[in-house]
């Protein structure tokens, strides 16, 4: 062990005579380099003082409320043998360092003088690029909070904006942190059940009354669990959509024909019911997509049952009830299913079970209109398939254009578990099993 060293306030640029607004370390701590020791603040910004060696406090000599400027004594620390020169970044200015006297002339300010003459010179530090002191300008407006809170706040993931500070002027102060997070983990949020956490940006209020008459009315409970479910989904799963569209002439015309028999007159046959056929079709070719991810990400759990969500609109907002085992099902069957539980979805009449156990969604706003739309993976599932209006397009058959009904697909899907390609081959193959509709017998 050396003799503890003065650890002056270094060159703080054009700033004199600054308050010390935080003291962040006492007697006994261990520091780092870089370590804040205290913090200062002026009225244009605040700044940490670092520690430029690792070692023991062994005394602090400023206290909140006291002015320093450069050189003035902050703290003494007695640094091991092993770290205070050779592996300190600061050893070049050790040994650059002005002594006391020539500190005290040029500065022209009754600084505080070392207790022990004898001792290791003053760490001056004039610090090298690798130790400015943190400097955070008030140009911005920010929280009123040091740089180390800032610094806390940040690694915690809190958002200091919604904080109160108990500092003096309202100065939120480490402690306001750590409250805060310990409240925030009490109520359950950052968990997985937060809205996403709370490091996110956050949108400003805004007043709209200033440019007009406003309503306020609460969202529905669907649409408030279901939103939730919705920015989860989107902030945690890196989303691509692959879009494309099916030649569908033949199958509506056939659609037609079973509207037209009495036999199938008791069921409302749509085009979706022979969507969710090629999709069931496809869950088998491409088992990936009738799959999870593991919570940690690291495995795949492959689903050997098929059922299969459908977004249905409500009046309060998106329900998505689940078609069991569709693979054993027939179009017919699957139809009458889908009216019925979106019957009862829209009179609010569905159990909660019915809408669980979904290995893929299917959102169809066919019925509504649009060209395509980029539905949102129904995490933790990996895929969902939107279905947009079916229109009469021009066609190239090779020799002439053909009118044909096309229907636009758009098939979302979780690139952590569905390469791009393979999404395409998922697309392509519910294209060709729409346009030739005897695959679905395969
Ligand atoms: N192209 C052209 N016509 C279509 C079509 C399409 N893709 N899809 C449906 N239609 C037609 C149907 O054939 C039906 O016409 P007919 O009465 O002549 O047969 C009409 O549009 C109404 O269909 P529908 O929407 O009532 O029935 P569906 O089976 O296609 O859809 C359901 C059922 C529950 C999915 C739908 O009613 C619904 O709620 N869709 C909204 C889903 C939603 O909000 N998704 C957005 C979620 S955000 O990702």
């Amino acid at each position: 062990m050396t003799d503890p060293q003065d650890i002056l306030v270094p060159d703080i640029g054009d700033f004199d005579h600054v308050d010390v607004i935080e003291v962040l370390v006492a007697a006994g701590d261990k520091v780092d380099v870089e370590s804040p020791l205290i913090t200062l603040e002026s009225d244009k910004a605040t700044m940490d003082i670092p520690s430029p060696v690792a070692g023991t406090v062994t005394e602090v000599r400023i206290a909140v409320g006291d002015q320093v400027s450069q050189g003035s004594l902050v703290a003494k620390v007695e640094t091991s043998d092993l770290v205070s020169e050779a592996e300190t970044p600061n050893a070049a200015v050790l040994e650059e360092a002005s002594p006391r006297k020539d500190l005290e002339s040029e500065s022209g300010h009754d600084l505080p003088v070392s207790e022990h003459p004898n001792s290791t010179p003053p760490v001056v530090p004039r610090p090298p690029p690798s130790l400015p002191p943190t400097i955070e300008s008030d140009v911005e407006p920010l929280p009123h909070a040091s740089p180390a809170v800032r610094r806390f706040a940040r690694e915690l993931g809190a958002d200091l904006s919604k904080l109160n500070g108990t500092g003096a002027y309202g100065r939120i102060l480490k402690e306001d942190v750590t409250a805060f997070i310990k409240s925030m983990l009490s109520q359950g949020q950052g968990t997985d059940d937060s809205q996403g956490g709370f490091d996110l940006p956050k949108i400003p209020e805004v007043d709209f009354s200033r440019w007009g008459p406003v309503e306020t009315e609460p969202l529905s409970r669907i649409k408030r669990i279901s939103g939730r479910h919705l920015q989860r989904a989107w902030l945690n799963v890196p989303h691509v959509t692959h879009h494309d569209e099916a030649d569908v002439t033949e199958l509506e015309a056939f659609r037609k024909t079973l509207k037209q028999e009495s036999a199938y007159s008791e069921v409302r046959i749509t085009l979706l019911g022979f969507v969710i056929k090629a999709l069931t079709s496809a869950m088998k070719t491409f088992p990936t997509i009738n799959a999870s991810l593991s919570s940690d990400g690291e495995t795949l759990i492959l689903k050997r049952y098929f059922n299969v969500g459908v977004a249905v609109d409500t009046k309060n907002g998106l329900l998505v009830p689940v078609l069991r085992d569709v693979d054993t099902k027939g179009i017919l069957e699957l139809a009458g299913e889908l009216d019925d539980l979106s019957a009862r979805a829209r009179e609010g009449k569905l159990k909660p079970d019915e809408m669980q156990g979904g290995c893929i969604s299917i959102s169809s706003l066919g019925g509504i209109g649009g060209i395509g739309f980029t539905p949102i993976v129904n995490a933790p599932e990996v895929a969902i398939l939107g279905v947009s209006r079916a229109q009469i397009k021009p066609r190239w058959d090779g020799n002439a254009f053909e009118p044909c009904l096309m229907l636009p697909l758009d098939f979302s899907y979780d690139h952590r578990v569905i390469d791009g390609a393979e999404a395409a081959r998922v697309t392509a193959f519910i294209v060709s099993a729409l346009e030739d509709s005897r695959r679905l017998l395969l």
